[in-house]
C-alpha cells in the first residue's frame, strides 16, 4: 500500500477503527489520526472508533475520550486495525472485525504475521504513527492530525531517546512539527506528567535504593503497606525501574513489589551486559533482554539475595 487513500473505493460507506488492548500512546494517536484523516479526505464515509479506557493524559487526543470501548451489532464495509500485532490483541472491537466485509492492518510490530485482508507493516518504524504518516497525503494533515500523529511517535521512541529512532522518524516529526504541533507541552502533558502520588512512591522507592556488586546492581523494593500509605496502586510504579537503571555505574537496577502478601512482582533492567530475559525465564518469568519480569516469594531480603546471585553469575566476566 503506498496510500490511505487506495483503501476507500467507491463501495466503502461504513468504516470502523479499533486499536489493541491496553493502547498506549501510540495506540490512540494513530486512531484518532487515522478516523480525522478519514474524515478529511472523505467528508461523507460514516466513522466508528473503539478503543478501551486509555490514561486520561490521552484524552486531549481528538475522539480519543468519546471512542466506544464495546463492540454494536454492526457490519462495516471496511475495518481497520491500528498498531496491533495479532487478533488475540484487538482490544473494544473484538468480533467486528471478523464480520466486517473488508479488514486492513497498519502496524509497525515485527511479530506481526498479516492476519487481515491487506496489512501494511513496516517493522522498521519507531511507530504505527510514522507509518501511517508515510500513507497520509501531507496537504490533508491538519495540525489536530498532525497533534495525535506526534503524539503516538514520542510515546514509542521515549522522545527521540529509544535505539528504534531513525531519521525519517525525525523527518516526520520535524514535518509535524511544521503543521503547528504544540509539542513543548505535548511532551510535557502525556509524556512526562507524574500524578503527586507517583512522584511521592518514587521518591519512597528512589530513597531506599541499594548498591549490590560493586555498584553494579541497584535494588529497591515497595511493600503493599508503603502503597496503602501512599495511595499508591500498581500503576503508579510503572517507571520507578527506569529511573533506577540511570544510577551512576549501575549495569542491572532490580525493583521489587508486594502484589500480594509476602509475594513479589520483580522487574529486571539492564544496560548493556545483562541478558534480563535469560535472568527471568531461570524464574519462570519472560520479557526482552534489556527489560523483564517475573515473580517470587519470600522477604525483600531473600528475595533481593536470589536475583543477586543470579546476576553475579552474569557479571562474572565484567566484574
Ligand atoms: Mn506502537
Amino acid at each position: 500500500m503506498k496510500s490511505i487513500s487506495e483503501l476507500i473505493s467507491d463501495d466503502i460507506k461504513t468504516v470502523g477503527i479499533a486499536g489493541h488492548v491496553n493502547p498506549d500512546g501510540d495506540c490512540a494517536g494513530s486512531c484518532s489520526a487515522m478516523m480525522q484523516y478519514l474524515a478529511e479526505m472523505q467528508p461523507s464515509l460514516d466513522i466508528t472508533l473503539y478503543l478501551e479506557k486509555t490514561d486520561p493524559s490521552l484524552h486531549f487526543l481528538t475522539g480519543i475520550a468519546s471512542a466506544k470501548s464495546e463492540p454494536d451489532d454492526v457490519c462495516y464495509d471496511l475495518f481497520i486495525l491500528l498498531d496491533t500485532s495479532d487478533e488475540g490483541r484487538i482490544g473494544a472491537a473484538g468480533s467486528l472485525f471478523q464480520k466486517s466485509k473488508h479488514t486492513v492492518c497498519i502496524d509497525h510490530h515485527i511479530s506481526n504475521k498479516g492476519f487481515a485482508e491487506i496489512n501494511h507493516i513496516e517493522p522498521d518504524a519507531s511507530s504505527c504513527c510514522e507509518v501511517l504518516a508515510g500513507l497520509m497525503d501531507e496537504n490533508l494533515i491538519t495540525s489536530k492530525i498532525a497533534e495525535s500523529l506526534y503524539t503516538g511517535i514520542i510515546h514509542d521512541c521515549g522522545v527521540f531517546q529509544y535505539s528504534n529512532t531513525s531519521a525519517d522518524t525525525m523527518r516526520t516529526a520535524a514535518m509535524l512539527i511544521s503543521k503547528g504541533v504544540d509539542f513543548p507541552r505535548i511532551i510535557d502533558e502525556s509524556f512526562n506528567l507524574r500524578t503527586l502520588t507517583q512522584n511521592r512512591i518514587m521518591g519512597t522507592a528512589l530513597a531506599r535504593t541499594e548498591s549490590e556488586l560493586g555498584g553494579l546492581v541497584v535494588f529497591s523494593y515497595l511493600t503493599l503497606e508503603d502503597m496503602e500509605k501512599a495511595g499508591a496502586n500498581r500503576q503508579d510504579l510503572g517507571i520507578i525501574v527506569s529511573q533506577l537503571r540511570f544510577t551512576a555505574g549501575c549495569e542491572a537496577a532490580v525493583f521489587i513489589y508486594e502484589i500480594e502478601k509476602d509475594c513479589y512482582k520483580v522487574s529486571l533492567r539492564s544496560n548493556r551486559y545483562v541478558d534480563c530475559a535469560k535472568i527471568a525465564s531461570r524464574f519462570l518469568g519472560g520479557g526482552h533482554v534489556r527489560a523483564a519480569g517475573f515473580s517470587l516469594e519470600g522477604k525483600p531480603d531473600t528475595i533481593k539475595e536470589r536475583i543477586i546471585a543470579a546476576l553475579a553469575e552474569e557479571l562474572d566476566g565484567i566484574r
